[in-house]
């Protein structure tokens, strides 16, 4: 199935300037951009985002961290997407995260760890209105859509 999720680079990632090569594993997996914009995350967006972890040991240090720099925020469509872009990712504690992952190749962090995607469809409807109009969402085939389905 289709599907849409949210996908952001972190501070982390665009102050060390791997977002091109975040945003390159994206692409050459076959997913497809199709929202994308470089904010300062408000400190609304911030507690929106992170509303589950309120009230947990490292909640202030992680807003303070999201806001400390730009972000980038992406709208991510594919076959299975959501699955598809966790295993791209690799998991939270980038210390345990597998090489060839996103996390296991560029972080051994658990809180400053590149990238953040949705874990299901819906925190991913939920994370994708916190940034998202319908409008901003762009609907496009890419050349390899035809091979691949
Ligand atoms: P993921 O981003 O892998 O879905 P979540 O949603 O459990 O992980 O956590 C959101 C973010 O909160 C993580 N990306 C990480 O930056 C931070 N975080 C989660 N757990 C911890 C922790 N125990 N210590 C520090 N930061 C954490």
């Amino acid at each position: 199935m289709i599907e849409r999720t949210f996908v952001m680079i972190k501070p982390d990632a665009v102050l060390r300037g791997l977002v091109g090569e975040v945003i390159s594993r994206l692409e050459r997996k076959g997913l497809k951009i199709v929202g994308m914009r470089m904010i300062k995350m408000s400190e609304e967006e911030a507690s929106s985002l992170y509303s589950v972890h309120k009230g947990k040991p490292f909640y202030d240090e992680l807003i303070r961290f999201i806001r400390s720099a730009p972000v980038v925020v992406m709208a991510i469509e594919g076959e299975s997407a959501i699955s598809v872009v966790r295993r791209l990712i690799g998991p939270t504690d980038s210390k345990e995260a597998p090489p060839g992952t996103v996390r296991g190749d560029f972080s051994c962090s658990k809180s400053m760890n590149i990238i953040h995607a949705s874990d299901s469809l819906d925190n991913a409807q939920r994370e994708l209105s916190i940034f998202f109009k319908d409008s901003e969402v762009l609907s496009y085939s890419r050349l390899d859509e035809s091979l691949v389905r």
